[in-house]
């Protein structure tokens, strides 16, 4: 049988290979995009007529970033180079409020992202052998459907559980002998929370992985979730915009995201200026698809905000590796003048081994001020315990995140179960204040 989700060539290829590799698929992808009615009017205004236009890679900062924005205006065919019959799935992004976006993907363009998505499986150590739980909603999101494909390609057993009925998602886990999970990091930490209370114990499971992802999360709740249920948990990133998950992904090393370079092209700009930044500086992430010619999106501004690593990684796949999301340049909170990043209250709380597995954050208008509440639940047995120790959390809490963050937020502490729990990507930040 074909072997296509271990391509040792691409994989390990040296950076002038995977150059020309790009060179040649931007200007085929330049081809399709002519064929849209959005880029047929963008790239003629910025000199490129053809795709011998594209003389190298350096000219593709020619063309402009394409933005959310741009997708919601030319919603919904408006960035489609074929005929809908050469369409065979379309996806759109979740969460956003007003149009939404869509992506169409033709036979051939799932196949290679289906590739991508077995190559990414395949990078973490997990083979034919293993048994996949797919915990991500099947549907219009990328999460579901994509990883499916991927993992069938890959020979695993797939078990399509989607998302919620944490009972039957634990029962399955037991009955079928689930070794790999692919789930955000939220819901299973909801899901170690219920373990007890269905009677069953991590020792029932056989458990080895989880590829999480689809929301931020901070290098301690890796650890949390690593320690909670003794596995290896891999970070996998991914936006609908490209494919959805698959676009990097964790080795067996974990040393952050192998982005797949010969899919797509990555630069890391500072969002102000649109410059380019340098290696090892944070910025945001641009993404051009190169494997997607039903809808061709170049330049695409993530609005997420990381950092490429200067150095290899032990494995020997020379594909650049992206840091962690760091955050986004639009879920900022300014807190009386104060700027602040949710993950960055994520960061401290996970860390505290008393804080369980679920919190919120709350602002509030009190009289012309804003209000920072983090509310956080705490395990049973450490709620029960003595009102001082209690008193003492709370402050040393307070305190943790002040050091962080430069504010010192209100702290509630909640027994289990109290907060919003979330099947899907968690809702964390609460924000009532008045609109402007
Ligand atoms: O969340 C695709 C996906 C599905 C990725 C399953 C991984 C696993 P969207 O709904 O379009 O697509 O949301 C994309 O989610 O721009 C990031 O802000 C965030 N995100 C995705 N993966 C990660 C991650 C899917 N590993 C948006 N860490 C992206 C942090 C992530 N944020």
């Amino acid at each position: 049988m074909e072997i296509r989700y271990w391509n040792k060539e691409i994989e390990t290829a040296d950076r002038e290979k995977l150059r020309q590799i790009q060179l040649q698929r931007l200007k085929s992808i330049i081809a399709s995009a002519l064929k849209t009615p959005f880029y047929s009017r963008r790239l003629p205004s910025v000199g490129i007529h053809s795709p011998d236009d594209i003389k190298s890679l350096d000219d593709l900062r020619k063309i402009p970033f394409t933005t959310k924005d741009d997708l919601r205006q030319n919603y919904p065919k408006g960035l489609l180079s074929v005929d809908t019959s050469e369409v065979v799935r379309i996806h759109t992004s979740s969460g956003t409020t007003g149009v939404p976006t869509v992506i169409y993907l033709s036979a051939k363009d799932l196949d290679a992202a289906t590739d991508i998505m077995a190559r990414s499986i395949y990078a973490t150590g997990t083979d034919k052998t293993d048994i996949l739980q797919n915990m991500m909603s099947y549907g219009l999101f990328t999460g579901g459907l994509c990883m499916h494909y991927g993992a069938e390609r890959v020979g695993l057993m797939v078990i399509p559980a989607a998302g919620g009925n944490t009972k039957r998602q634990i029962q399955l886990m037991k009955d079928f002998r689930t070794t790999v999970l692919h789930i955000t990091p939220s819901y299973l930490l909801h899901v170690h929370s219920k373990l007890a209370e269905y009677s069953v114990a991590v020792s029932d499971l056989a458990l080895k992985k989880a590829f999480v992802g689809a929301e931020p999360h901070s290098e301690n709740t890796r650890r949390k979730i690593e320690d909670l249920f003794d596995i290896d948990a891999y970070n996998s990133y991914g936006l609908s915009e490209m494919n959805g998950p698959g676009v990097a992904f964790e080795c067996v090393y974990k040393t952050d995201l192998h982005l797949w370079e010969d899919a797509y092209i990555v630069e890391i700009i500072n969002p102000k200026t649109g410059e380019l930044v340098p290696d090892g500086k944070e910025g945001e992430v641009i993404l051009t698809n190169l494997i997607r010619h039903a809808m061709p999106l170049m330049r695409y501004r993530t609005r997420d905000l990381a950092f490429l690593h200067k150095e290899s990684c032990p494995c020997k796949r020379t594909h650049r590796r992206l840091s962690r999301i760091l955050g986004r340049t639009d879920d900022m909170l300014i807190i009386n003048g104060v700027n602040i990043f949710p993950s960055q209250i994520e960061e401290v709380i996970m860390k505290i081994p008393e804080v369980g597995t679920n919190y919120q954050i709350c602002v509030e208008k009190q009289g012309a001020l804003d209000r920072l509440i983090v509310k956080v639940e705490l395990y049973s047995k450490i709620f029960m315990g003595e009102a001082k120790q209690i008193d003492n959390l709370k402050a040393k809490i307070a305190d943790e995140l002040k050091a962080s963050i430069t504010l010192k937020p209100a702290v509630e502490l909640h027994e289990p179960g109290v907060l919003p729990v979330f099947e899907g990507k968690a809702v964390r930040v609460v924000d009532s204040r008045p609109k402007l």
